[in-house]
């Protein structure tokens, strides 16, 4: 294996116990094993014999090194768009009513099921390149606009075979109990047993990584999304939930109790709900994009998360009605503006509490042993990452470079350079 040395930079580690805020390393060095991270320290302290053994040596030129960012709550691959929704909402129709009405979630299942492998690919890869380019290595994508076993197969077939075309792992969700598709209207009960039908299928054909159910008064019920975790649960799949996004209907608790890597949105969240959470270290996904684009007013509790000890992470929950959005820079500006997260809390979000939400170790910090899945930066402090919320001369200038390991990374990263000062 190669290894390789980069200095002229400072490293954000992310590690939770570190002396600094961000586990900032001011002068660091880095020693990249292939894909793990083999070692990483202020440079005044990197071992001579590890530096000597190096084959490759990089000047980073004064960048900022984060881990890659994690993007763990998206809807990526759909067909369609809504912005006829847009206009109806800001005629007045709410985001319920159009549900209700047979808009919303349905018009982009009828619009995904028209469209083929290549055209859902086609767009969700343009979805996925912006993402990329602000710093994301690893990105969740949920199914839930097929709601049938072929159109959701196709969706899943099309989120795994993005990781082999592009820089990044892919981190699939079943989300067959997103809404009720028109076929089963007044058969809700007849859809769950359709879904977890569908769920035994698409598992064995290894497309799914983790389950997920829209728990929602123009969703699922709690004794229904209990009905799908408890055969996610049996086919040994973690569960995360989009929970009290519109109201309280007790699915963090529930959700709880199946030991969920997440629960998503949480505007509605009870005290009752953050204990239970901390209680079985399920993640908080914030997702303020969907709070912005819906005009919510009911922040998530954040004070109450931060008393219990949840961890919190920020995503962009990507998807054509609640949350058009394919920055994940953006959404760490919107956590802290919006929800009062610390640019500090942000960045944890979009990094190790991210990966957390996703069952996944290895990644969201740097640590000797864990992998090279890191992003440069051409700022000054972490904190720059919040702050903006305009980043066009940069991203023209290119300010990302990303260093990361796993399957589709190897397969697609572009050679590294150091950025120009
Ligand atoms: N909550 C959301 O924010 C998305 N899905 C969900 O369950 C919205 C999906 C959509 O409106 O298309
Ligand atoms: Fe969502």
């Amino acid at each position: 294996m190669t290894l390789s040395l980069w200095t002229h930079c400072q490293v954000a580690t992310m590690q939770p116990q570190a002396a600094l805020p961000y586990g900032l390393i001011q002068d660091a060095a880095l020693v990249l094993d292939g894909p793990l991270l083999r070692w990483v320290g202020p440079r005044s302290e990197l071992p001579p014999d590890l530096a000597r053994a190096c084959d490759v040596r990089h000047e980073a030129g004064g960048a900022l090194i984060t881990p890659g960012l994690v993007d763990c709550h998206t809807h990526l691959v759909y067909g369609g768009d809504r912005s006829a929704e847009f206009e109806q909402r800001l005629h007045g129709a709410s985001y319920e009513d159009i549900a209700r009405q047979g808009g919303g979630i349905a018009s982009t299942v009828r619009a995904t099921r028209q469209a083929s492998a290549e055209q859902l690919s086609a767009s969700a890869s343009t979805r996925l390149r912006a993402l990329l380019a602000d710093g994301v290595t690893t990105v969740e994508i949920k199914s839930g606009y097929g709601l049938a076993l072929e159109p959701e197969r196709r969706c899943l077939e099309v989120a795994r075979a993005l990781e082999r075309s592009h820089p990044v792992s892919v981190r699939t969700t079943f989300l067959g109990a997103h809404a009720l598709p028109p076929e089963f209207a007044g058969r809700s009960d007849d859809y769950i047993d359709a879904v977890v039908a569908m769920l035994a299928e698409l598992h064995s054909q290894g497309l799914v990584d983790a389950v997920d159910v829209f728990c929602e008064r123009i969703g699922f019920s709690p004794a229904q999304t209990a009905r799908v975790f408890t055969d996610a649960r049996a086919l040994g799949l973690p569960v995360k939930l989009h929970a009290e996004q519109l109201s309280d209907s007790g699915g963090a608790q529930l959700a709880a109790g199946f030991g969920a890597l997440s629960c998503d949105h949480l505007e509605w969240l009870s005290a009752e709900g953050a204990a239970a959470m901390a209680a079985a270290g399920s993640v908080a996904v914030l997702l303020p994009g969907a709070f912005y684009f819906l005009r919510e007013t009911r922040v998530p509790p954040i004070d109450v998360l931060r008393q219990h000890g949840v961890a919190m992470a920020v995503s962009t929950d990507c998807n054509p009605g609640s949350s058009p959005c394919t920055s994940l820079l953006l959404m760490l500006n919107m956590a802290c503006t919006l929800f009062r997260l610390t640019p500090e809390e942000a960045l944890a979000g979009v990094t190790r509490h991210a990966a957390q939400a996703l069952g996944l170790q290895d990644r969201g910090v740097l640590a000797a042993g864990l992998r090279a899945d890191l992003a440069m930066w051409d700022v000054q402090h972490p904190a720059e990452l919040a702050y903006a919320f305009i980043r066009g001369h940069r991203l023209a200038s290119g300010p990302v470079v990303r260093l990361c390991a796993g399957a589709g990374c190897q397969r697609a990263a572009a050679p590294v350079q150091p950025l120009r000062h």
